[in-house]
């Protein structure tokens, strides 16, 4: 980072970055105080270093596999689950190829069987005839992860139909253990999943779940993790259809806690899960944030399978998402601020199945033809009295942290760039340096077109990554018009791109 950068207020802290991804709102704050609260509200960095795998994997593998079931209902005989190939390293890679970067397996799914040998129950792989019950999926998971440079993360259902302490607080204590397990015996875990459904146990019973004491163990054991889901550090996007919303904010009010006793959850104290219902669309605008308690860092997970199912079931081997849905899906997740969660469920063999690589490897091919290139390389940022720049290629040297940072507060802000020649473009990239908040409300994208601005493509929030499609223009002059903000706005990437025209049937002319 340069020196020109710090200077800039691209880093934190600034004057208007409190360093923290939680800040209180009191009563007596004015509105003009509040906005700059919200836009103060920074990620941690265990948020950021998970926001920035942009893409990751999720596989669903269980006994569901065998019984051909998306639920199981806890009486499964671990005597059916037997994968006659099972390659984790086979997962990985077809992971690491399709440019995903972190695996979440689902160590125990609500029916309760372990995919680990864990020591506190049988029911896992231990009393199957996989491997002659020696085997472990979530060490061969992690070892290949390892192997691949791979990030590796669990998925733990906290709702059990086995497990018979369920619904008293043995349970709590089973699993907590579980998690012990899991989050010693296997190196370095990036996301821990907890699902938000919550059913009866065997015994009728509903648990009450001891979420504190997950949340300090976790922390204690693998302080790098974010807790997902039913978790303080990353939201449910609130759909499995893989779309996010157009304005997402990862700031959100937080209103369920005494605030009082809390300073903020960027360190290593139990962290608070922010109450909302991740169904609203409307989850950070002004309106919400003026009457918060307290403003968080809370950002948008996007989870969506590559099948109807979360698990394999045979019959939808003709239903795999093609690589147009996957560009399109990928759009609307890491296009707008958000990290995507798809899921490879693996077949009977214990592989993920033919149809779902070719899948990948068509998406994968338009991703690289398509972003390859950046046709604002080497442009340069022109003066004006909103810009605070000097050097342009701030914009494309791959890290947000080095920045555009507008001089106006509040205002309207103008980012102009000549293009090294003309250029031919259907794709926008922005992305904001979110180390020093999320501030953009409203932008738009204008192409000089030899006598006047004209409006290609408008877009609300930018966040971390916001990317817009719109029909193929020629330009040698562009310009971000911001036209609200919550103070000073930052852009630290900025790309145009070309999408292949097979892959844009509908916006290339
Ligand atoms: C849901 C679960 O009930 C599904 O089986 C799946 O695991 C999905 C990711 O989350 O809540």
């Amino acid at each position: 980072m340069s020196l020109f950068s710090v200077l800039s207020g691209c880093m934190r802290p600034t004057e208007d970055n409190l360093g923290n991804n939680l800040i209180r709102v009191y009563p007596e704050d004015s509105e003009y105080q509040i906005i700059r609260k919200a836009a103060s509200v920074a990620p941690s960095e265990r948020q950021l270093a998970w926001q920035k795998y942009e893409m990751t994997a999720f596989v669903h593998f269980t006994i569901n596999t065998f019984t051909d079931k998306e639920w199981g209902d806890g009486t499964e005989d671990p005597a059916w689950f037997n994968p006659t190939g099972l390659d984790a390293r086979q997962w990985v890679k077809v992971c690491k190829d399709a440019g995903l970067k972190l695996l979440i397996v689902t160590a125990k799914h609500h029916d309760g069987f372990c995919l680990w040998p864990s020591a506190f129950t049988n029911h896992s792989v231990k009393s199957s005839p996989w491997n002659d019950g020696n085997g472990d999926v979530v060490g061969e998971v992690a070892a290949a992860c390892r192997e691949y440079g791979l990030s590796f993360g669990v998925y733990l259902s906290p709702w059990d139909r086995h497990e018979p302490t369920y619904g008293t607080d043995d349970y709590n204590d089973y699993f907590m253990n579980q998690l012990t397990e899991l989050l010693t015996n296997y190196g370095e875990v990036a996301e821990v999943w907890f699902d938000g459904a919550n059913g009866e146990g065997p015994n009728g019973k509903k648990q009450v779940f001891d979420w504190d004491g997950y949340y300090q163990l976790i922390r204690e054991l693998q302080p790098g993790a974010v807790i997902a889901i039913m978790g303080p550090d990353v939201r449910w996007v609130g759909t499995e259809s893989g779309y996010g919303r157009d304005t997402e904010w990862s700031v959100v009010p937080a209103n369920n806690t005494d605030w009082d006793v809390i300073t903020g959850h960027s360190g290593n104290e139990v962290p608070i899960r922010p109450e909302l219902d991740p169904t609203e669309q409307d989850l950070g605008s002004r309106k919400r944030i003026l009457n918060a308690k307290a403003l968080v860092w809370y950002p948008s997970e996007v989870d969506v399978s590559i099948r109807p199912g979360w698990f394999y079931h045979s019959s939808q081997d003709t239903l795999v998402k093609t690589p147009e849905k996957l560009l399109d899906i990928y759009f609307n997740s890491v296009g707008k601020n958000s990290v995507l969660l798809l899921n490879l469920p693996p077949d009977r063999r214990g592989l993920i199945h033919e149809n779902e690589i070719k899948s990948l490897q068509g998406f994968r091919k338009i991703l690289d033809r398509t972003f390859d290139e950046n046709l604002a390389e080497n442009a340069s940022v022109l003066p004006n009295v909103t810009t605070n720049i000097k050097r342009s290629s701030d914009l494309y040297d791959g890290q947000i942290e080095t920045c555009w940072a507008s001089k106006a507060a509040m205002d309207s802000s103008i980012l102009e760039l000549s293009l090294e020649g003309q250029k031919t473009f259907n794709v926008l990239m922005l992305q904001e340096n979110i180390r020093a908040g999320q501030r953009i409300e409203k932008f738009s994208l204008d192409a000089w077109d030899g006598s006047m601005w004209r409006t290609i493509a408008t877009g609300t929030t930018v966040g971390y990554k916001r990317l817009l499609r719109f029909p193929a223009t020629t330009t040698g002059r562009i310009r971000i018009f911001i036209e609200s903000s919550r103070m000073r706005p930052t852009i630290g990437e900025l790309g145009l791109y070309m999408l292949p025209s097979e892959a844009a049937p509908d916006i290339y002319k």
